[in-house]
């Protein structure tokens, strides 16, 4: 009997791909399917926010006796659950967290890879019922094999990730993630409580008519975005417009709208903010990197998200990511070097 495998559930997914490399250890794919525990236990909390007024305001207990807390950290704290019990992850940074968190115990210690993430980004938008989501980005560690990990081990550059993705929770649950081998989607199937394969090889456009930017900063811009601003705002039919401006002040839902239509986000430096908001390790180098493997660029208006070293756990960076026929024409008003 020919066993229905049209729709592939990501433990299915990411052990077929075991499938293909035999001499992997299936720390990634475990990796991977912690990561997607999480966020169902995450989607949860989050479908029901606006409930929680009733069960009990953030801060008190719930029926339960349990401590109703803040979202953000809620989800914080899944995500480094299912990654310290897990095999595969030595220890963590967080976007909620001053300081990596290293496992250092006997299995973590022996285990090959990092996770920096963001764990519910945009989490201010969740008093308005805008979709928000969770980011994250794995290394392989530098650090040796059976010590705790160290500092070194998260602050690699972005073109060492060998994984990232995120989550939208969204209109519906989606987890997207990136390997070297492309960029995969996963469509949250509540029935049966599984991410399902929705859409395989995603592609980003290398043309859109999508711009993504806070408008409300324009004057604070360098001359050289401006004038891109104003070249999306004059587009016609003759030149590929006209644009539409999309900005929903949600990175993850904007980035994930911009690769699957075409587009371009755009956080740059303002004068108030120099480096911009967005944060290099748990932000703009996983989207960065599922973006190039999607077939579009992303910069911080001078040279590769990828490509810079960061020297510190939260430091910002400007950020132009998108279709790649887009990005190559921000470069003329920028002159972004490649
Ligand atoms: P602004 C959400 O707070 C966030 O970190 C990103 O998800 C989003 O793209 C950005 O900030 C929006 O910032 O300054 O435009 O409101």
């Amino acid at each position: 009997m020919d066993v229905n495998r049209s729709v592939l559930t990501l433990d299915e997914f990411t052990i077929q791909q075991l499938r293909d490399f035999p001499s992997a250890t299936g720390e990634l794919s475990s990796l991977l399917r912690d990561i997607g525990l999480a966020a169902k236990r995450i989607n949860v909390e989050v479908n029901k926010a606006g409930l929680i007024d009733i069960l009990g305001a953030f801060g008190t207990t719930n029926v339960q006796g349990e401590e109703v807390m803040k979202l953000d950290v809620f989800a914080n704290n899944q995500m480094m659950g299912v990654l310290k019990h897990g095999i595969s992850c030595a220890g963590i940074g967080s976007e909620e967290m001053d300081d990596i968190e290293i496992f250092d115990d006997p299995i973590s210690n022996n285990s090959k890879y990092v996770c920096l993430f963001d764990p519910l980004d945009g989490s201010s938008n969740i008093d308005v019922n805008v979709s928000i989501g969770t980011i994250f980005s794995i290394y392989r560690r530098v650090s040796e094999l059976g010590k705790p990990c160290t500092k070194e081990d998260f602050l690699q550059s972005g073109n060492k990730q060998v994984a990232a993705g995120y989550v939208i929770y969204g209109s519906s649950t989606m987890l997207v993630y990136a390997t070297k081998r492309g960029v995969n989607g996963f469509t949250l199937d509540q029935q049966i409580g599984e991410f399902c394969l929705s859409h395989p090889n995603i592609q980003c456009p290398e043309k859109g008519k999508i711009y993504s930017v806070n408008h409300g900063n324009f004057f604070q811009y360098e001359q050289g975005v401006k004038e891109y601003i104003t070249a999306c705002q004059k587009k016609t039919k003759a030149d590929g417009g006209p644009y539409t401006q999309r900005y929903i002040g949600s990175m993850v839902s904007d980035v994930h709208r911009n690769l699957i239509k075409g587009g371009i986000f755009a956080y740059p430096g303002t004068t108030d903010k120099p480096n911009g908001k967005l944060r290099l390790l748990y932000e703009c180098n996983p989207f960065a990197f599922i973006v190039e493997k999607a077939g579009g660029r992303a910069t911080n208006g001078k040279q590769r998200i990828l490509d810079i070293q960061p020297k510190e756990l939260h430091q910002r960076t400007p950020l132009f990511i998108g279709s790649t026929k887009m990005m190559d024409e921000l470069d003329t008003y920028l002159q972004t070097s490649k």
